[in-house]
């Protein structure tokens, strides 16, 4: 393959011989070879960049069309139908169409076809025999001519032969070139920096710089990259700043059941607590620091009740709560997080929201894996209403984009009453369930110590199901896991709702 050297070489010697050259497409290197028009086109670029003007070229597209390796092989060897004729032997007798197979392979099955289509043969029991004294092998005339110039008068013939895959249609791309304004046979060498020895020679006045190109794309840095589920954690934590909340701290994955399940009223033989679920540490396996005398009034809510509350009326037992796991939601944490607001002196009114990882011993599948990050408001003041966590909800899902929610009646053991969401989505073009919420039960916030006026809203969702939503992705495998295609990660666009 030339070089882009000898290519420019080319083009300045011959544009000096002829003035122009009308399409590249016949030009020949030194080597006599054809010249590859992709290399040439730099060859031109470099020519004819804004400084240099060398030369000037136009593109010419032409449609060609080529055989294929089939098309060639016929147009060299004659068609699948005449080398059908062409073996059965002339009278009655023909020959039997399994030896024509015998001898023909492949070709007999193809040929015999067309062979009957063009009433060149006829059957006679299993044999095929000749119909006519002589055939005219169009197939291969019509190959030829497309070979020969490229395309063939009549349209139809070129269409039913790329039917046939024995044609293609292609797509050339050739230039027809002329001399530009600072048209010379040598291609003068541009400075592309100030050098010592110039300032040294004073060269650099006199010295013909190549212009900056602005336009050049500069080396992408290579850096790291943020996973598409990160970009848009980093869109809700916006979404949350701009509403006034703040972050609670989620960086503990394990948790004790106590504050995971019991804190939020959730009876100790739940099925979500055991094992099916819920990932247990085997070591450490318990942990037994926990606010004394806070312990005692969720072991008597849960047994006994309190509050207005029948309570679940079990033997709630401390080694239970005591277990280890890893957090099965971030409302854990949003329990802890109210416990301590409810040791401050004064109630004062919070928002918080967290984004992080859970976990759930679950089957994974193409939407689920054992654990998503859950997203999670909670807002808690004096005689909030259902009216308000619908309110805050469609001003968080509106900063989504998500317009017109619906809210689903639901059950969570830690909030009554509790709903789902729900939005339609134009694109998938169906209602989707967008998360949970409900208003956090007085056999949760009481024992906390919280003044029974308070009231605390909270609602969740997940980060995966957005993220793959907005990147266009269906298979949860094409997120996480070692399945992930890197690049898709490295160059998916920011996300903005
Ligand atoms: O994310 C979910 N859906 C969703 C969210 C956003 C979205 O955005 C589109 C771009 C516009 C699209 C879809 N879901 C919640 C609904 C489903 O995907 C569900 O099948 C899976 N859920 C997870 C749990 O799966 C076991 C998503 C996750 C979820 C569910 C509930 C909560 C949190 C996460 C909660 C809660 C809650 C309730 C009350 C009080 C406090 C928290």
């Amino acid at each position: 393959m030339s070089t882009t050297e000898e290519l420019q070489t080319l083009v300045l010697t011959i544009l000096d011989a002829k003035g122009t050259i009308p399409n590249t497409k016949d030009l020949i290197t030194s080597d006599n070879k054809e010249v590859d028009q992709l290399a040439l086109l730099g060859a031109l670029k470099s020519l004819s960049i804004a400084d240099k003007e060398m030369v000037k070229y136009e593109t010419i597209e032409e449609e060609v069309w080529v055989l294929t390796n089939e098309g060639n092989e016929i147009a060299d060897k004659g068609s699948h139908e005449a080398k059908v004729f062409d073996t059965i032997p002339v009278g009655e007798e023909g020959i039997a169409i399994s030896a024509l197979r015998e001898i023909l392979g492949e070709t007999a099955k193809i040929g015999q076809g067309k062979a009957f289509k063009n009433k060149w043969v006829i059957k006679n029991g299993d044999n095929l025999v000749r119909a006519v004294d002589s055939i005219i092998d169009q197939t291969r005339i019509d190959l030829e001519v497309i070979r020969s110039t490229g395309t063939h008068s009549d349209q139809k013939v070129l269409f039913e032969l790329r039917k046939r895959k024995l044609c293609d249609k292609h797509k050339v791309i050739s230039y027809s070139v002329s001399k530009g304004p600072k048209f010379s046979l040598t291609i003068e060498k541009q400075a592309r920096d100030v050098t010592f020895e110039m300032l040294q020679s004073g060269e650099w006045k006199t010295a013909n710089f190549k212009k900056y190109n602005f336009d050049a794309l500069g080396i992408p840095p290579s850096g790291g990259h943020l996973h598409p589920l990160m970009k848009v954690r980093e869109e809700f934590r916006q979404i949350f700043f701009e509403m006034g909340f703040e972050e609670m701290p989620t960086n503990k994955f394990v948790e004790s059941s106590f504050w995971n399940f019991d804190s939020l009223f959730q009876p100790q033989q739940h099925p979500a607590r055991d094992a099916h679920d819920t990932f247990f540490l085997k070591d450490p396996a318990i942990c037994t620091q926990f606010p004394t005398e806070y312990l005692k009034r969720v072991k008597e809510v849960h047994s006994i009740g309190g509050y207005g509350s029948t309570g679940y009326g079990y033997d709630w037992k401390i080694e239970e709560a005591q277990k280890l796991i890893l957090r099965t939601h971030t409302t854990a944490v949003s329990s802890f997080m109210l416990y301590n607001l409810a040791q401050q002196k004064e109630f004062k009114p919070v928002k918080y929201f967290s984004i992080d990882r859970v976990f759930r011993n679950e089957t994974v599948d193409a939407t689920h894996l054992a654990e998503f990050h859950q997203v999670e408001g909670v807002i808690a003041d004096k005689g909030l209403t259902l009216g308000d966590l619908i309110g805050f909800m469609n001003t968080f899902f509106n900063k989504m984009g998500v317009k017109n929610l619906r809210f689903k009646p639901a059950y969570n053991p830690y909030t009554e009453p509790s709903m789902e969401i729900f939005s339609y989505h134009q694109g998938l073009g169906k209602w989707v369930e967008m998360g949970n919420s409900g208003m956090f039960r007085p056999e949760m916030l009481e024992p906390m110590g919280l003044d029974p006026d308070v009231r605390v809203i909270a609602w969740g969702l997940g980060l995966e199901r957005p993220t793959m939503i907005k990147y266009g992705i269906n298979n949860i495998r094409e997120l996480l896991g070692h399945k992930v295609n890197l690049t898709t990660i490295q160059n998916n666009p920011i996300c903005l709702f």
